[in-house]
């Protein structure tokens, strides 16, 4: 395996770098998550352009281009004959003191990790994932921005334990009105009748790909699509419910806080939305 760092491929063994990044020392810095399906890379320039969105925010200078970047992870793919797989992009603070100020840091160093991932198993799939709410609610947007797809992790790994802890995979997170947020990695839908529905992203979620994908195909299905504020009880009562991530994808969810989700099976509507999902992964994206 051969990742990049800054313009230069190294070994998996010899890929490091300081213990002085702020990326390590502070979480200072973004990331993006993006798939490759046969041969190609899902929805690349919206990954590029969301790692870009991330940077502004938190007054991070990518010193590249973004069009710079989206080579440089096709590069990273080819390097490793990734044809399908799983590419982490990070870019970091780099390094810095011992003190939390970004402006003592040199300059943001970028890598590229080409991999694979199975976040589930395959099963979870066709039969249905359960969900619980957890204690820990997503950040605040004026305190660290849900939008901001940021090193610090924190919140949702909090999250993740407390699912772990009840004995689920994923967690549902409210928001500190008690609003339904988003799932620690994931976001979330519900369907009710013809209508398919999801937290708004001033709910506390991130703009996530997977999510604007299945909104879009949302309309081949006859399911108008919504984004109204969302409870616990909408999410109880819905006919089915999914989430949605690049490293998930489309997964059923067939029980929220041991309240059975319609009928216990994967519904109807999210097992087309997982096949027209499927479907366009094999015929879009940015050639390797
Ligand atoms: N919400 C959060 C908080 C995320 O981190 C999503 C929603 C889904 O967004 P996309 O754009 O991927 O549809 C994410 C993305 C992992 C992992 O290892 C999680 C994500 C990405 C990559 C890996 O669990 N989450």
């Amino acid at each position: 395996m051969k990742i990049y760092i800054d313009g230069k491929f190294y070994d998996k063994a010899r890929a490091k770098i300081s213990v002085f990044d702020h990326g390590l020392l502070y979480g200072d810095g973004v990331f993006e998550g993006i798939r490759a399906y046969h041969g190609r890379v899902f929805r690349l320039s919206e990954h590029v352009d969301r790692l870009f969105c991330s940077a502004k925010a938190i007054l991070l200078d990518i010193p590249m281009t973004r069009e710079q970047v989206a080579q440089a992870v096709l590069a990273t793919c080819r390097r490793n004959r990734i044809r399908d797989g799983y590419v982490r992009l990070v870019v970091t603070r780099g390094v810095g003191t011992l003190g939390l100020d970004p402006k003592r840091c040199e300059r943001p160093s970028i890598i590229i990790i080409a991999g694979t991932i199975q976040l589930y198993p395959r099963e979870l799939y066709t039969k249905g994932m359960s969900l619980v709410t957890v204690p820990t609610t997503r950040n605040l947007a004026n305190a660290l921005n849900p939008a901001i797809k940021s090193l610090n992790y924190l919140n949702n790994i909090l999250a993740k334990i407390e699912a772990g802890n009840a004995g689920c995979q994923e967690a549902v997170m409210l928001n500190s009105e008690g609003f339904v947020a988003e799932c620690t990695g994931d976001n979330l839908f519900i369907v009710r009748g013809k209508r398919l529905l999801t937290p708004p992203l001033s709910a506390g979620a991130l703009y996530g790909i997977t999510r604007g994908v299945v909104m879009d195909l949302a309309a081949g299905h006859d399911l108008q699509v919504a984004e109204p504020s969302l409870t616990r009880y909408d999410l109880y009562n819905a006919d089915e419910c999914f989430i949605t991530g690049t490293a998930a994808e489309v997964v059923p969810v067939v029980s929220i806080d041991a309240r059975v989700i319609g009928t216990g099976k994967p519904g109807p509507a999210t097992m087309k939305l997982i096949a027209s999902y499927h479907a366009l992964t094999r015929v879009e994206g940015e050639a390797i």
